[in-house]
C-alpha cells in the first residue's frame, strides 16, 4: 500500500561501463504527486547502452536504467487524481504537466516541469530517490528506471492505457517506435509523394521507415552498413537501400545522385555526428529536410557549411517524435490494438530481468531489433 517500502529485484548499474546487478531493492512509497507503478515488462533502447557506457553528461551511478516499459499502478501518493492503483500505464521519459510554459506553447512536446530533476536522478517534491539498496540512495534515470520490478515516477509521466493492451508488446510504445512514427508524422510532416533517406535502420529507423510509408512518401531508402537489416527493414516499407561500405563516394553524393539533386526528408536514427552531416547534406537543395533522432555522446559536435542552410536545407530534431505523451500514448496504443501501426514485429526476443547482461549483448548483434524483459 501507499506507506510501505517495497523490496523487489532491480537490475543496478553500479559504475558505467560494469555489468549490471540484479539486486534486492527498497521502493520507497511515492510522496505527493507520485506514482508508485509495478512494471511487468521492459524493453532495451540504445539509449540505456548510451548512459550505461558513461558518454551520457547526465549519467549517474549508481542508478537504475531502463525506460520503455508498460505495468499497473500499486499506489499513489498524495494528490494524484488522473490514475489510481490497477490502471495499465506506460511511464514516459517526456512528461506532459499541461501547466507549464512548454506545454501550453502549443510548439512542442518538451516539458518543464519536471526535467531538471529527472536529469540529476531525482524526485521534484524532496529532490531526494525512492530507490535504495541496504540504505544508500540509487539513482533513478529519465524519470522512468524501467529495469525495476517496481518504480516510482511522477503523476505528469504517466500515460494511462486501455485495459486490454498486451503490456508485453505496448511498452515498445514507451520510446523507439513513437520516436520513429513522430519523428515523420510531426517533426518532418512529410506529404504523399515524398523521397525519403533513412540512416539506421534500428528500431527507430524502421519505425521512421513505417511512419513515411503511411504518410504516402515515394521512395523510401534505407541506409545501413549492416546489409542484414534489409531484408527485414522491406516488412517496415524500405524500398531501396544503400550500404555505404559498397561505395567509394560520399553517401551523401551516393544519395543526391540516386534522387536528382536529393531527397525530400532524411532522418539519422544512428547517434553518428558525420552521418548527421551526411544526412543533411543529402537533402534536395532548396527544402530538403533533415532531421535528427539519434543521440550522440558527450562533447560530439554536428557540422556542416552554413551554405546548406542559406541554399534552403532545414535542420531540425526529435524527442519522442514529437508526441506529446500523456495525451498521445494511449492513442497509440488504441492505433496499434485497431492494427493500424505494428509493434510485435520490432520484437525480436524476449527473456527475464536476471538476464539483463545477456540481453544487451543480443543488442549489440545485428539480428536484433527490440527484446522485451518480462520482470
Ligand atoms: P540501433 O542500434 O538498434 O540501430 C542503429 C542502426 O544504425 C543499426 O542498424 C546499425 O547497423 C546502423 N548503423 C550504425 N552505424 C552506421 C553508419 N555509420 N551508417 C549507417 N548505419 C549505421 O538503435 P535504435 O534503438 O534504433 O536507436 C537509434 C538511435 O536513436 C540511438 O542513438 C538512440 O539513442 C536514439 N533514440 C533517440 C530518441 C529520441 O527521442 N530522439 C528516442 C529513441 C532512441
Ligand atoms: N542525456 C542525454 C540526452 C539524451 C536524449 O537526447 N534523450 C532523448 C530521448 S532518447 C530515448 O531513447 C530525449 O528525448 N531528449 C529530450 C530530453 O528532454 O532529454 C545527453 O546526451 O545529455
Ligand atoms: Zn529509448
Amino acid at each position: 500500500t501507499q506507506d510501505q517500502v517495497i523490496t523487489c529485484k532491480a537490475a543496478v548499474a553500479w559504475e558505467a561501463n560494469k555489468p549490471l546487478v540484479i539486486e534486492d531493492v527498497q521502493v520507497a512509497p511515492p510522496q505527493a504527486g507520485e506514482v508508485r507503478i509495478k512494471i511487468l515488462f521492459t524493453a532495451l533502447c540504445h539509449t540505456d547502452a548510451y548512459t550505461w557506457s558513461g558518454k551520457d553528461p547526465e549519467g549517474l551511478f549508481p542508478c537504475i536504467l531502463g525506460h520503455e516499459a508498460a505495468g499497473i499502478v500499486e499506489s499513489v501518493g498524495e494528490g494524484v487524481t488522473e490514475v489510481q492503483p490497477g490502471d495499465h500505464v506506460i511511464p514516459c521519459y517526456q512528461a506532459e504537466c499541461r501547466e507549464c510554459k512548454f506545454c501550453k506553447s502549443g510548439k512542442t512536446n518538451l516539458c518543464g516541469k519536471v526535467r531538471l530533476a529527472t536529469g540529476v536522478g531525482v524526485m521534484l517534491t524532496d529532490r531526494k530517490s525512492r530507490f535504495s539498496v541496504n540504505g544508500k540512495p540509487i539513482y533513478h534515470f529519465m524519470g522512468t528506471s524501467t529495469f525495476s520490478q517496481y518504480t516510482v515516477v511522477h503523476d505528469v509521466s504517466v500515460a494511462k492505457i486501455h485495459p486490454q493492451a498486451p503490456l508485453e508488446k505496448v511498452c515498445l510504445l514507451g520510446c523507439g517506435v513513437p520516436t520513429g512514427l513522430g519523428a515523420v508524422w510531426n517533426t518532418a510532416k512529410v506529404e504523399a509523394g515524398s523521397n525519403v533517406a533513412i540512416f539506421g535502420l534500428g528500431t527507430v529507423g524502421l519505425a521512421v521507415a513505417e511512419g513515411a510509408k503511411t504518410a504516402g512518401a515515394s521512395r523510401i531508402i534505407g541506409v545501413d552498413i549492416d546489409s542484414k537489416k534489409f531484408d527485414i527493414a522491406k516488412k517496415f516499407g524500405v524500398n531501396e537501400f544503400v550500404n555505404p561500405k559498397d561505395h567509394d563516394k560520399p553517401i551523401q553524393q551516393v544519395i543526391v545522385d540516386l534522387t536528382d539533386g536529393g531527397v525530400d526528408y532524411s532522418f539519422e536514427c544512428i547517434g553518428n555526428v558525420s552521418v548527421m552531416r551526411a544526412a543533411l547534406e543529402c537533402c534536395h537543395k532548396g527544402w530538403g529536410t533533415s532531421v535528427i533522432v539519434g543521440v550522440a555522446a558527450s562533447g560530439q559536435e554536428i557540422s556542416t557549411r552554413p551554405f546548406q542552410l542559406v541554399t534552403g536545407r532545414v535542420w531540425k530534431g526529435t524527442a519522442f517524435g514529437g508526441f506529446k505523451s500523456r495525451s498521445q500514448v494511449p492513442w497509440l496504443v488504441d492505433k496499434y490494438m485497431n492494427k493500424e501501426i505494428k509493434v510485435d514485429e520490432y520484437i525480436t526476443h524476449t527473456m527475464i530481468l536476471h538476464d539483463i547482461n545477456e540481453a544487451f549483448d543480443l543488442m549489440h548483434e545485428g539480428g536484433c531489433l527490440r527484446c522485451v524483459l518480462a520482470l
